[in-house]
């Protein structure tokens, strides 16, 4: 078993600052937002914030983009509110992650400008420069938000690199003075007392070669060329040997294209890189060959065993988290839930399966309200960039932009991405201003102040099963065993170690299942600890009658 640290037992709740509360009336959110529902974030009995990118960034990526790593973005506010935020994060006992992006910068950072300027710039190897051939880019790499991963610059007559948007360049890691002037911002924001980082797309950051990827399917470039790169291990122990291991911090990887092959060598205990990891397994499986705005079905049975094989691949070393959305990502009770006749039940299921499986859990803001995916009539309605430019790609190829609009209110970023609904008035408490984002027309119904003191509402259901996970710590460590796999509808799963022992049913589908429990415990004394609608009828001895997306935390 593993050894028992503070960031496994921790649950984290994740901040989009942008979207979370807008304090000066300027329609974007800040971070004296932020100090203002500290106490909110608290009342869910979170122990870590993971805070997205506040530094400087001229927001072609929100934030994404970063021109100052050691200041703060003008929208967000000033070092001194930082301060604030921080100091009112410890004294409630919380602590706080910063989003560490380092894959890349902005093109307005002051890095590129040098390094752009001239090929014998001091600062021209902090970034990725190669030639053209036959006149294009040096190779046939995509970017991860459309069109080529090479931008030409006349200055100098050669391409840099970008996996994501053209104002997002490359940093180079084989230099070594880059991976030092990584090392030292890491350390401003650690001795300023953050108490660690979640590393944006950190598996991708050792570049193999630039030969052409011979992959059709955009995500076998993503794990076969992009990530998992010959010195990626060798970088993160130097950032480990250099700035983490000095500190009692936790690292979470963000890892496209990290695999079941390659994840455990991150965040192996002995490993000294990473404590743990953001997989994509179970995040990419509804994205069809075209990607993102290629939709597909979940497969239910595909989505249980991704589970499964993650967590035998962590219950010896290493650690996993445990999610099902973020800021990338739609809503899940849209996504892997009914946001329409099982709305609150199915939220409800998610929030208990979340907090009962083997792994730190991330709740993403707005989630613990049931937000919902949005379906905006228009793209101009939309921001994201990773929409616009798919959009602008679609155009130009003649495709149809119907079809289009459909595949982003069903997979588009700004579902995740519309600003917190914290009450009934105007713009839903967010903001007296516009909004830089319109809200879901919702938030009449669904928001933060009617559900505060509702008893059956999904906030304070998400309340009482976070305290059932701080009052069952076997359920972090304990072992997994899930039944009956195949069924299609009901996921189920034993936990249990030498002291306790638990049997979690969650019923995913909106009829009555029947379901047997395999014989692995006896289950005649069964006493329910929480349920999202009381306990499930049985019929016998081992045979449960699930209503539609009911869910059940049992202790044998
Ligand atoms: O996301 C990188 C990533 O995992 C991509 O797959 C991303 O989810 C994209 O939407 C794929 O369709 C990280 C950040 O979480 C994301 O917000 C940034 O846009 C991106 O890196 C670039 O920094
Ligand atoms: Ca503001």
């Amino acid at each position: 078993s593993v050894n028992k640290t503070w960031w496994k037992e921790a649950v984290v709740y994740q901040v989009y600052p942008r979207s979370f509360n807008d304090s000066n009336g300027d329609g974007i959110g800040d971070l004296q937002g932020i100090i203002q529902k500290l106490d909110h974030i608290k009342s869910l009995g979170v122990d870590v914030i993971w805070l997205c990118p506040v530094y400087k960034s001229p927001n072609d990526d929100n934030g994404y983009d970063i021109s100052d790593y050691y200041d703060i973005m003008d929208e967000f506010g000033t070092m001194e509110d930082f301060d604030e935020l921080l100091s009112g994060i410890h004294a409630r006992g919380m602590k706080l992650l910063m989003d560490l992006v380092v894959n890349h910068s902005s093109d307005e950072h002051a890095w590129f400008k040098e390094s752009r300027s001239s090929r014998n710039n001091p600062k021209r190897d902090y970034y990725i420069w190669k030639p053209g051939k036959n006149g294009g880019p040096p190779n046939n790499w995509p970017s991860f938000f459309s069109g080529s991963a090479w931008q030409y610059a006349e200055e100098t007559n050669e391409y840099y690199l970008h996996l994501f948007t053209k104002k997002q360049p490359d940093l180079n890691w084989e230099n070594p003075k880059l991976r030092e002037e990584v090392y030292q911002l890491m350390r401003y924001w650690l001795d300023k007392g953050v108490n660690g980082f979640r590393m944006d797309v950190i598996s991708v950051i050792s570049k193999r070669n630039y030969d052409d990827t011979p992959h059709a399917n955009f995500n076998d470039t993503i794990a076969q060329v992009y990530a998992n790169g010959p010195r990626i291990h060798e970088f993160l122990k130097e950032m480990n040997r250099e700035v983490m291991s000095h500190y009692d911090v936790m690292t979470v990887g963000e890892g496209p294209g990290i695999d079941l092959d390659t994840g455990l060598q991150y965040v192996a205990e002995d490993e000294k890189e990473l404590n743990m990891l953001f997989h994509f397994g179970h995040m990419f499986m509804d994205h069809g060959p075209g990607g993102r705005f290629d939709p597909k079905p979940i497969d239910f049975v595909e989505f249980k065993k991704i589970f499964r094989l993650w967590d035998e691949k962590f219950k010896n070393d290493g650690w996993g988290s445990i999610f099902l959305g973020n800021h990338d990502f739609q809503r899940i009770v849209s996504r892997f839930g009914n946001d329409a006749d099982f709305w609150e039940e199915s939220a409800k299921l998610l929030c208990l399966m979340l907090m009962t499986m083997r792994g730190t859990p991330y709740v993403y803001q707005g989630d613990e309200i049931g937000m919902t995916n949005v379906a905006f009539d228009r793209i101009e309605d939309y921001d994201d960039v990773e929409i616009m430019n798919a959009y602008a790609e679609w155009k130009a190829q003649g495709k149809d932009l119907d079809l289009f609009l459909k595949h982003v209110h069903v997979n588009g970023r700004d579902n995740a991405r519309t600003p917190i609904q914290w009450d009934a008035t105007q713009n839903a408490g967010f903001t007296s201003a516009t909004p830089w984002l319109k809200l879901n027309p919702n938030y009449t119904k669904i928001n933060v102040a009617d559900q505060q003191n509702a008893e059956n509402s999904i906030l304070n259901f998400y309340r009482q099963m976070i305290s059932v996970r701080k009052a069952n710590p076997s359920l972090v460590y304990a072992n997994y065993a899930v039944i009956n796999e195949a069924h299609k509808q009901v996921y189920a799963y034993w936990r249990w170690d030498d002291a306790v022992r638990y049997l979690i049913l969650l019923n995913f589908s909106a009829d009555q299942q029947t379901f047997e429990v395999d014989d692995r415990f006896d289950i005649e004394s069964l006493s329910l600890i929480i349920g999202n609608m009381g306990a499930v009828q049985m019929e016998g001895e081992k045979i449960f009658k699930l209503l539609p997306w009911q869910a059940a935390l049992y202790q044998l």
